[in-house]
């Protein structure tokens, strides 16, 4: 790597992230049906009909990859809780066993003096809930509260950071709009509900953990550039908007109270009633903003004829395995950005950052100099803010493992470290290996 440890402040956090659905296997332990298991059940929505059943079984596995975090010479593990395998019913009774199971997890990572970062949903919907509506009902901000005080009445205590919810905008937008992931919806008035309730949602959970006392509560955010397709001014409005769906309505409800004008436009016709009174709630004060960041996309409009005539464009930058463009610059605007116009002084964590690539194991060796590059050059823009003045306190790579990638299944490798899926052999690629060179703590 082109750094270390040294050239980041005293107590910068270095880590990985996972989570759940991706790596632990969901067939084990006693964990409830998801919405994920329902959409790759569904064919033509998951390559292959990939599903999580199995994945990385972590399950089982967890203290293998413990000490990989551990041999890195990270700081912090960032990983979720299922919530089907605590309540495997979405509501009601707990399942022990998941309880058991993050519970040693937690003191696992203290064992090993990993601080533990938690994400508390990171997708997979107990599919009860997905049948009573899902994200599109209300009540679904009290299931999650409920379901929060259970996990963290549980794991609270040793846990050092936590955030509701991954990215609402892939768990509205994503899968009510564009379809792309559980439930597959492509509704407007769906859509709307979703980007309102994932936002009360995390209010109500954040309120949960505020009663049980819990300190460093935060909100993760996947934040994606949009730059204009082309010069002309109708492109540099769907850029804008498209800025707005995906980075300002989050960020504003949070960090304002208040949502966008341009996004409300229009979804305020498909909104559920009275969401103006929902605003102070979901706007309670946090500790931490998380940004997760890949890439930029290039925007133009489209001619549906329907709001918000948004299409994508291929860029011309160096693509990943999932064809996205390498932006570096992307995550320094963001952090920039964010401090400026929401952070208010809060910390910023860098929660997700990462490629894929198509790693072969070769020789007993994984070459993925492209991963190196990649994270040079994020850590760099990181550094660049930091210089700045940006207080970015951490920095996690998305991921320690390659894992179910959703619904393009299990060849777009993200992991630092190969996964055998037949054997499920965990390999350091050279990237690990990079960074745990660059992470090494030396006497001055
Ligand atoms: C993260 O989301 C997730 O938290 C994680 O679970 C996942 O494994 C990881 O990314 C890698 O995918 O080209 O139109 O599909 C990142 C959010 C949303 C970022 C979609 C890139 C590309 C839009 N992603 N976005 S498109």
């Amino acid at each position: 790597m082109d750094f270390k440890r040294l050239d980041f402040p005293d107590g910068f956090t270095f880590g990985a992230a996972t989570s759940s659905y991706q790596i632990e296997g969901h067939a084990f332990g006693g964990a409830g049906p998801t919405h994920w298991d329902s959409f790759a059940a569904t064919p033509g929505n998951v390559v292959r009909g990939e599903h999580g059943a199995r994945a990385c079984d972590h399950y089982h596995r967890w203290p293998e990859d413990l000490d990989l975090m551990r041999e890195a010479g990270f700081d912090a593990y960032r990983f979720s809780t299922s919530w089907a395998r605590v309540m495997p019913g979405g509501r009601g009774a707990p399942n022990p066993e998941g309880l058991d199971f993050y519970d040693r997890l937690v003191d696992g990572m203290l064992e090993r003096g990993l601080k533990p970062y938690a994400t508390l949903y990171h997708w997979e919907l107990p599919q009860p809930l997905a049948d009573l509506g899902g994200w599109r009902n209300r009540d679904i901000a009290s299931w999650f509260a409920d379901f929060t005080t259970v996990i963290m009445s549980r794991i609270g205590d040793r846990v050092h950071a936590t955030a509701p919810i991954n990215e609402p905008w892939c768990v509205a937008w994503l899968s009510h709009f564009l379809g792309a992931q559980a439930p597959g919806m492509r509704d407007i008035r769906a859509a709307a509900r979703a980007m309102h309730h994932v936002l009360l949602a995390h209010g109500k959970s954040t309120q949960a953990m505020r009663a049980l006392g819990l300190k460093n509560l935060g909100a993760v955010m996947n934040l994606e550039y949009s730059a204009p397709a082309d010069s002309t001014p109708e492109a540099a409005a769907s850029a804008r908007l498209y800025d707005g769906i995906y980075n300002r309505w989050f960020l504003s409800a949070v960090c304002r109270k208040e949502y966008p004008a341009d996004v409300l436009e229009g979804l305020a016709p498909h909104m559920p009633e009275n969401w103006q009174d929902d605003l102070d709630l979901i706007g309670a004060p946090i500790d931490w903003l998380g940004i997760n960041y890949y890439t930029r996309k290039l925007i133009g409009p489209d001619d549906s004829g329907l709001w918000p005539h948004l299409t994508d464009v291929e860029g011309p930058l160096p693509k990943t395995a999932m064809g996205w463009e390498i932006y570096p610059e992307g995550l320094y605007h963001f952090l920039t950005w964010v401090h400026r116009e929401f952070g208010d002084g809060l910390p910023i964590f860098v929660t997700e950052n990462g490629m894929a690539s198509y790693d072969r194991l070769e020789a007993g060796k994984v070459n993925d100099q492209p991963r190196i590059d990649y994270l040079n050059a994020h850590l760099d823009a990181v550094r660049r803010a930091i210089a700045e003045g940006v207080p970015v306190a951490g920095y996690f790579v998305w991921s320690l493992l390659d894992n179910y990638e959703w619904a393009l299944g299990y060849d777009k490798r993200f992991g630092l470290v190969h996964v055998d899926f037949d054997t499920l052999e965990r390999t350091p690629k050279a990237s690990f290996l990079a960074l745990k060179q660059a992470l090494e703590r030396r006497e001055a």
